[in-house]
Parts: C-alpha cells; structure tokens; sequence
C-alpha cells in the first residue's frame, strides 16, 4: 500500500517520515521544487529537532521519496496551509487546490484525510469538490457506507519543538464522513500512533481541533489582561499567578508579547468568521491578545523617556537592548513572533541603536536589518541603557540576578524581575 502526503512542510513532513519508518511506502506531495530536492537528498527545509535523522533513514532506506505532482496511492493525507484573508476569512485555496490536484488519480477504495486546520463544514466542502471533479465514483455524502471513496478530517495536535515525538505519542481525533471512513482512517495511523484514536463526525473533529488553540488562546488573553491591570496596580502579575495557582482549581498561563505562531493567533478567527454574533469571548481574546505588542512598545517608550530624564542623554545616545526575537522560547521560528513585530516598531521610533540578542539565529529577519544590530548577550548587557526582555530562551533565563544591571527594564515575561 502507498500512502501519499500532499503538502511537506511543519505537519506534512514528519507524518510521511512516521510512515516511511514503519515501513510503508510514502510519496510526499509539494508544489516548492527546493523543498522535494532537499527532501529527496535526505535533508529538511525546516527547522525541528529528531526531524533531520527521521527524514535522513525514511529516504536513504527507500520508503519516502518526494514529487511536485500527486501520483496515484491508497491513502491521500492533506496538510496544506489554511491561512486566513483579510478580514479574517479562513481561505480554502490549498486545501482545494490539493483536492483538485489528486481528483483525477483516485480509484474505489482510497482514503483521503484532511489533516489542515479548517472551518467547520471544510471535510463535506472537500468532498463535493473531488465528487464535481469525478462523477463516475460515488463519495460518501451521497452513498454514505457504501461510498467508493472514505474520506475523514484528522487534525494534528503536535507541538513546534516537540514534533516527532508528540506526532507518535498524542491521541488523536478521527473525523470520518462515515463509521467505516473512521474505522479505514483509524487503521492507517496506527501504524504508527502509540496514543489512541477517538473516533467522531468530521465537523466535530473540525471544531475540535480550532476549540484546542481557542482556549489556549483565550487563556493566554486572561493571563494578558491580568498583566495590564497587574502594571496599573502596581503589582507583580507573574507573583499573582504564582500565588492564584495555589488554589487547586485555578490555573493560568503565563503573559508574554503577544501570541505568536502559525496556529493559535489565527485558529480562533475561523471559528469567528463562521459564528460572529455567538463568538464574543473567542474574539475578545484575539483582539486582547493582539494589542499586547502596542502595549510593550508603550512601556519601552515610558522607560526611554524616564532614561532621558534622569541621566541627561541625548535621545540618540540611548541604547535600547532587546532580548529574543522567536516566537517562544528555545526555538529559531521567527515567522508571526510578536516580537519580532515589538522590535520594528521600536526602530521605527527610537533614535539611538537599537541591539538585538537572539542565540537561535544568525542573521535579523528582513524587517529589521539595517535598522538594529544583532549581538552577543554579555555585549548587550554591558552597553544597553534599556533592556526589554521578549523570548524567555533558556540562555536568558539562566543570568544570575546580578548579571541585570539597567535600571530601565520592560520584562514581558517575568524573568529577570
Ligand atoms: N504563550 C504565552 N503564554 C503561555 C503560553 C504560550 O504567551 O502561557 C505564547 C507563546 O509565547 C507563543 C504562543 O503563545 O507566542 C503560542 O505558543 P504555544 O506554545 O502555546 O503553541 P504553538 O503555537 O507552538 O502550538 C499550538 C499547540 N496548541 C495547544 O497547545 C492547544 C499545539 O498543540 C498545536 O498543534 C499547534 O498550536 C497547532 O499546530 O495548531
């Protein structure tokens, strides 16, 4: 049997790389030329630890190799990008294109998932997509058990940084159109699953998957929220939570910047595009969540202006010190950082140098070279009159007290006071 994995990137990569593992014969499916020949030579294009040495034995071995266009096979699992429009509409152009794309390959009896985070309704929108395109086979909408093609949704739940071992390890939703589109979806990943298939429709297994990152994200909001009035009060909001999680029904996430990532800042707008009068809460934790980066840059500017006052420097004499750029901690990812986004709007207004510390990365992202310089972590401390701690990366975590000299710090995550 052949298992086909359309779409190569965070998701896509190691899911065909768990097959191939197993033994399985998998052709991996992506329409980026550079990153079939990278894949093809035994390397990876993204960044993930375990990943590289997967990847390396699943091609050397002869079980994975990839292609630009779909070819046939038994299994097609979809995990293209769904990003959102402006205006916050989930957009649909992969996971179409994809289908379009493996349409004409189809036979009786192939299973095709849908792994991509989508909007309610996206799995039944998929399969009257492919049933347009062919006619001659009868898809489970309208031929329910008996249908020549199974389809179902199963979302990943993995984390960045922890990819290979949280793909093998955690439980997964198994959406089918039908019971025996689950039972065939069931079968495939346990073939390498180690936690258990939990089996429903596919629009609850949809919803399931963007109500996971929902209440992350509005968790994190609450956190968020506590940290504004926390300044306002003068109080110690990282103290408080501390001290709010002793209670044994009480546990909040931690602020920070601002969310970041590809899924939990945009997860929550697809279940609000489809419900906006129901969705209050999920919007407001978006939008409390999103104005967090605005905030820290205003806190910046009150250190600067307190700076100024007290040590007669010149506006373009200060030197502002910016820690960490990724998105979280311990990790090079700098793709939607918060940030990353904090950082360009401090150059956009500071006049003096602005450094930037970030161990994970050798080179500042376009937005922002020529406008800061990246540096060594001891360089910074010693010449920075501004600190402004971003990414709680274990380096950072590790300075003794005494190694935070400035007077002017903005800790958005609690770490150095
Ligand atoms: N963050 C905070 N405070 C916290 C926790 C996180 O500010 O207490 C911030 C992080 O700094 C980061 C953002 O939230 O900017 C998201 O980080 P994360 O580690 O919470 O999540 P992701 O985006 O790396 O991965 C999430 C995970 N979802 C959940 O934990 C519910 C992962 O399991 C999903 O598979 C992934 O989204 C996805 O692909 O959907």
């Amino acid at each position: 049997d052949t298992i086909s994995v359309i779409g190569l990137g965070y998701i896509g990569l190691p899911t065909a790389a768990a097959f191939a593992s197993r033994q399985k014969h998998v052709v991996g499916v992506d329409v980026n030329q550079r990153a079939v020949d990278t894949i093809n030579r035994g390397e990876i294009h993204i960044i993930e630890p375990d990943l590289a040495r997967l990847v390396k034995s699943a091609v050397d071995d002869g079980y994975l190799r990839a292609v630009t266009r779909p070819e046939a096979a038994d299994a097609f699992l979809i995990a293209v990008p769904t990003p959102f429009k402006d205006g916050h509409e989930p957009d649909l152009t992969y996971v179409r294109a994809a289908a379009l794309s493996l349409a004409p390959i189809l036979k009786p009896g192939d299973l095709v998932i849908l792994e991509s985070t989508s909007p309610v309704g996206t799995t039944e929108q998929m399969a009257l997509w492919l049933a347009d395109a062919r006619p001659d086979l009868h898809f489970p909408q309208t031929a329910g058990e008996q249908a020549d093609i199974n389809i179902a949704y199963c979302p990943e739940r993995v984390l960045p940084g922890k990819i290979v071992s949280e793909l093998i390890k955690n439980d997964r939703v198994i959406g089918g159109m039908t019971p025996r589109c689950s039972a065939r979806a069931s079968e495939l990943y346990r073939l390498f699953l180690e936690g258990e298939c939990v089996i429903t429709g596919s629009r609850t297994a949809e919803m399931c998957k963007l109500t996971e990152n929902s209440f992350r994200d509005v968790n994190i909001a609450f956190a968020n929220e506590l940290s504004l009035i926390c300044a306002e009060q003068g109080i110690n909001v990282w103290e408080l939570i501390r001290l709010a999680n002793r209670h044994p029904r009480v546990n909040i996430l931690q602020p920070g910047p601002g969310v970041g990532g590809h899924c939990i800042a945009v997860d929550p707008w697809f279940i609000v595009a489809q419900n906006p009068q129901q969705a209050r809460l999920i919007r407001t934790a978006r939008l409390v969540n999103d104005d967090k980066p605005a905030w820290v840059v205003e806190q910046v500017k009150s250190a600067v202006a307190e700076c100024l006052f007290e040590t007669n420097k010149r506006a373009g004499e200060v030197i502002i010190a910016c820690f960490g750029l990724a998105f979280k901690p311990d990790i090079d990812d700098l793709r939607e950082s918060p940030a990353v986004s904090i950082v360009q709007r401090i150059v956009s207004w500071h006049q003096g140098t602005t450094l930037v510390v970030e161990p994970n990365v050798r080179q500042l992202p376009e937005a922002l070279a020529g406008h800061a310089a990246l540096t060594a972590l001891e360089d910074a401390l010693n010449r920075a009159d501004v600190l402004v701690m971003l990414v709680d990366h274990r380096q950072f975590k590790a300075l003794p007290p005494s190694a935070i000299r400035q007077k002017w710090l903005v800790d958005t995550r609690g770490v150095w006071r």
